[in-house]
């Protein structure tokens, strides 16, 4: 039997991508899942396909981890259905724009810097009262490969993903003790909704980012944030890198084309 079997799980920007596939792999594992974003007729389709994969309890609500006030409702409306948080994957974010520092604008930066980073910590601390006292709990924050390798146009959102990445150690260490997991998962290029949101609904541009390659699926990235939550109590996968084979680094890929 999966270790995740009535588990409560809650997963951030669940609307599409990793989320909404991650929403579903859950779901296979039995797991109830509790799930935010901005786009409510969206979620509602993922929470419909998690009941049909096998979750107990499929329920979302509005969530804008940007703003304090939305996040505050979220977890309050979620105490109304679990006590206690097995997992907790932060996932939702993303990237605007692609320019160079000097030509990038200060909007894209603020929704960068608001969703990746602060996001993140705004969810994290609202939810860890419902966290820590649960051993073998897990945190399973979603970092990227920009994270680890600065690359050119993309200063802000590399900036964003290092310190998800040092968030994430810092947590690690002042929650020790706890019982509580705090793991990153870093991928590669994959295709999503990710590069349309990037190029600010160009899909043209979006579609070129993956041109004669074999990019990473939400599934893909879905299966292994499953397989990190799903390891036994005592295990900790701190850090997790997962890179199309195509993709040696960032910008070293294999074309077919
Ligand atoms: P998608 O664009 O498909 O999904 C992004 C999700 O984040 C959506 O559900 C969106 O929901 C949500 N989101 C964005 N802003 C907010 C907000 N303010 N409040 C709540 N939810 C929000 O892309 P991915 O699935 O690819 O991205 C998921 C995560 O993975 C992101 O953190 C991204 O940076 C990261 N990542 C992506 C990679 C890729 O190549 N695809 C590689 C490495 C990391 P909504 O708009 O409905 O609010
Ligand atoms: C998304 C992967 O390389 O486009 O985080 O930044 S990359």
């Amino acid at each position: 039997m999966s270790r995740l079997k009535n588990k409560w799980v809650v997963i951030t920007g669940a609307s599409s991508g990793f989320g909404a596939a991650a929403a579903v792999a859950f779901a296979r594992e039995g797991a109830n899942v509790i799930l935010g974003a901005r786009r409510l007729n969206r979620l509602q389709e993922v929470a419909k396909a998690s009941r049909a994969a096998g979750s107990p309890a499929a329920e979302f609500h509005e969530l804008d981890v940007a703003n304090t006030a939305s996040v505050k409702a979220f977890v309050e409306w979620l105490k109304g259905l679990t006590p206690k948080i097995d997992v907790l994957v932060n996932n939702a974010g993303g990237a605007k724009g692609m320019e160079m520092l000097a030509d990038a604008h200060e909007e894209d930066w603020e929704f960068m810097f608001q969703t990746n980073v602060l996001g993140l910590m705004r969810v994290t601390q609202a939810c860890l009262p419902l966290i820590v006292s649960n051993e073998g709990a897990s945190i399973i924050n979603i970092g990227s490969i920009a994270g680890r390798q600065a690359y050119e146009r993309g200063a802000a959102y590399c900036a964003a993903k290092a310190a998800e990445l040092s968030i994430t150690k810092t947590l690690r260490l002042e929650i020790n003790g706890t019982g509580v997991r705090v793991c990153t998962v870093d991928p590669g290029f994959a295709k999503t909704e990710f590069a349309l949101v990037r190029f600010k609904g160009d899909a043209e541009k979006a579609d070129k980012v993956y041109d004669g390659m074999n990019p990473l699926t939400a599934e893909d990235v879905a299966e292994t944030i499953v397989w990190v939550a799903n390891r036994p109590a005592h295990v900790c996968i701190d850090e997790l890198v997962i890179k199309p084979t195509d993709q040696a680094a960032v910008y070293k890929t294999y074309r077919r084309t």
